[in-house]
């Protein structure tokens, strides 16, 4: 049995990964391949639950950034143990709304932990489990949050500074930089129709590419 791919969604607040989820869902539909969706910090019961632990806002307790970093990845440990690598060794594709490519852009860059603790982290609890794509649906952090804000109330990272997503911004860019040949960077401040063209073509090549016809 051939694995799964891992795709991944990334993006600041607002950039529209879960408007763009269901354009991928369609493309992996359309080709008859079987998938499922997720996301992070989350995914199975006990995943959400340390999720509300992460995004809960107003406590009187404010939350060390450390606390954050290892509750993602505690999460994140429970996600892919549970899910995403059964699904995986399955056959099943994995599409997932966010990974560690947040941790790194989130408590690396804008929280500013270290870098490389963060990659052991991610060694330790997901060893070569990596995404084969991974869509950066790049808005720039005022449009991002404007959107964000308009759709529901903020949640306790979203009550973070300007500069925090700013860095966390240009900490994706760096990291798509970095690895191109994994991250499709998609723009991400035009009309939902035209970000929705773009997702489609990219998905599409990337289907081509492994050899996949609808
Ligand atoms: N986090 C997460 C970390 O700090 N570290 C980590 O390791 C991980 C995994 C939760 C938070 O956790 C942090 C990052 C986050 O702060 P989340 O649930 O993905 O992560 O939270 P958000 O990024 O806040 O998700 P949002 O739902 O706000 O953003 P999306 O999914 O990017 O945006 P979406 O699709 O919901 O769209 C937002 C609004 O904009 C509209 C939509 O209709 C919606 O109303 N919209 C557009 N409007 C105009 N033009 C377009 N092109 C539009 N596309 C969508």
């Amino acid at each position: 049995m051939r694995r799964g791919r891992f795709i991944t969604l990334e993006g600041g607040e607002g950039a529209g990964k879960s408007t763009q989820l269901q354009t991928v869902a369609a493309c992996l539909t359309a080709a008859g391949i079987p998938f499922l969706t997720t996301r992070e910090p989350g995914g199975t019961p006990r995943a959400e639950a340390i999720r509300g632990l992460l995004l809960s806002p107003g406590e009187a307790e404010p939350m060390a950034s450390e606390t954050e970093l290892l509750l993602m990845f505690a999460a994140r440990a429970q996600h892919v143990r549970q899910r995403i690598e059964p699904a995986l060794a399955a056959g099943t594709w994995v599409l997932c709304d966010r990974f560690t490519d947040a941790t790194r852009a989130y408590q690396g860059g804008g929280r500013g932990l270290d870098l490389s603790q963060i990659e052991a982290l991610a060694a330790w609890v997901h060893g070569d489990c990596w995404p084969d794509l991974t869509l950066l649906l790049d808005v720039s952090a005022v449009q991002g949050l404007a959107r964000a804000e308009k759709r529901s109330a903020k949640d306790r990272i979203e009550q973070e500074t300007l500069a925090f997503f700013e860095r966390v911004r240009a900490h994706y860019l760096a990291q798509a930089e970095a690895e191109p040949e994994r991250f499709r960077v998609i723009d991400a401040a035009p009309a939902e129709a035209t970000v929705t063209a773009q997702v489609k073509a990219t998905v599409d090549a990337f289907l081509a590419q492994e050899g996949v016809h609808d």
